[in-house]
């Protein structure tokens, strides 16, 4: 069987669910290539060390530049801290490797459109880690949609929730510092609900948006010293697709008791479907068509060999997790880069969405709707 050298650089949490997924992928899913845990790079030599051990990589690398430069390596995985994505990504392309790079794809739309420009011009293939498009209860939501189960589409409704830095005492880390993260709460979470709103319903056409600091001070780590928190804490979003549905997204990593809490909920001209994370393996749906006496919602369990990725698992009923949405961006990556096609969400995804945020973050500044 044909075997893909895997370069992953940044080994903490998203290089974990990575690390796991380039290790399950081939013994679930019949791919037409067998990743290969090749290198794992991470600037802390002890740690990365540690990391390849644990996760199951053969090299460990300290610079990115060397993994970028080893021509052993086909595919690139970024999972690093949003300034450097850019840099990395468009040294890796211009050396011919594949790329997937974690979300948000960029600091801003003018690095996104060089990130672009540049996998572009190299013909690698491109993809951003919005896993949650993965998740099979989502995907068949939007193969209702497509397929006008919904009929026309009214709304689209989202909230990501998650509470880590409520405390005052929480470190400055680096998803607190706006010249390393970009923006807080908003690119980080709030970019999964608009590439679920895109890939749910459509085009985003126009935006208002408020973007709020709660604790503009934390504590920086090893000193007694604070230093100022320059992101959001949380984001509100009301916006309009291009098809005329209404969109309304709040992102708060402030909200006490939510630990990663997404919920959607479409509804349109013939019925509604909610989904919510913490039950990822269901998919709740209205059909107005329903007799009057059995109107209400229904459960569907989203685990048949039908739905998409499940006959790879469990039979059905045996409910899937997380880890495993990073196991089917995976297969399809590997899937697009040895039949030499393209796979969604691609970077040109990761542009618009970098977009729509630019459009909130204007819109929160001049307290107008902006278009995007
Ligand atoms: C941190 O807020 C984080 O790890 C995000 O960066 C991920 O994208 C999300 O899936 C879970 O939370």
């Amino acid at each position: 069987m044909k075997t893909l050298n895997v370069g992953m650089i940044g080994y903490k949490f998203m290089g974990r669910t990575h690390s796991n997924a380039w290790r399950q992928v081939d013994k679930f899913f019949s791919v037409p290539a067998k990743p290969v845990l090749h290198t794992v790079c991470g600037r802390d030599a002890a740690g990365v060390k540690k990391a390849a051990k644990q996760l199951g990589w053969s090299h460990v690398a300290t610079r990115w530049q060397d993994v970028v430069a080893n021509p052993e390596i086909d595919i690139l995985d970024i999972n690093t801290a949003n300034d450097t994505h850019a840099q990395i990504a468009i040294a890796a392309a211009r050396a011919g490797k594949h790329v997937l790079c974690e979300k948000p794809l960029a600091m801003n739309v003018r690095e996104a459109e060089a990130m672009l420009a540049a996998v572009k011009k190299a013909g690698v293939v491109h993809m951003v880690c919005h896993n949650y498009r993965r998740i099979p209860a989502i995907v068949l939501a939007r193969k209702m949609i497509a397929a006008g189960d919904l009929g026309k589409i009214y709304h689209y409704r989202a909230r990501y929730l998650q509470d880590w830095i409520v405390d005052p005492e929480f470190p400055l880390v680096w998803r607190l510092q706006g010249k390393i993260a970009g923006s807080g709460t908003h690119g980080d979470i709030n970019a999964h609900i608009i590439d679920l709103g895109r890939y749910l319903v459509g085009e985003f056409a126009e935006i208002c948006g408020h973007l709020e600091t709660f604790i503009k001070e934390q504590p920086i780590a090893g000193t007694k010293k604070k230093g100022r928190v320059t992101v959001d804490d949380a984001a509100l979003t009301i916006g309009k697709f291009k098809n005329g549905a209404l969109a309304c997204l709040e992102a708060s990593r402030f909200a006490l008791g939510r630990k990663n809490h997404i919920q959607v909920e479409v509804n349109g001209s013939k019925g509604s479907l909610v989904f919510d994370f913490e039950d990822m393996n269901r998919l709740r749906y209205y059909n107005d068509a329903d007799p009057v006496d059995r109107k209400g919602y229904r459960d569907i369990l989203v685990t048949e060999g039908v739905h998409a990725y499940a006959s790879a698992w469990w039979p059905p009923g045996h409910i899937i997790g997380y880890e495993h949405t990073f196991v089917h961006t995976v297969a399809d990556f590997i899937q697009a880069v040895v039949k030499g096609k393209s796979v969604q969400p691609t970077f040109e995804d990761g542009l618009q969405n970098q977009k729509v945020l630019a459009a909130v973050e204007k819109s929160a500044k001049t307290r107008r709707w902006v278009k995007v």
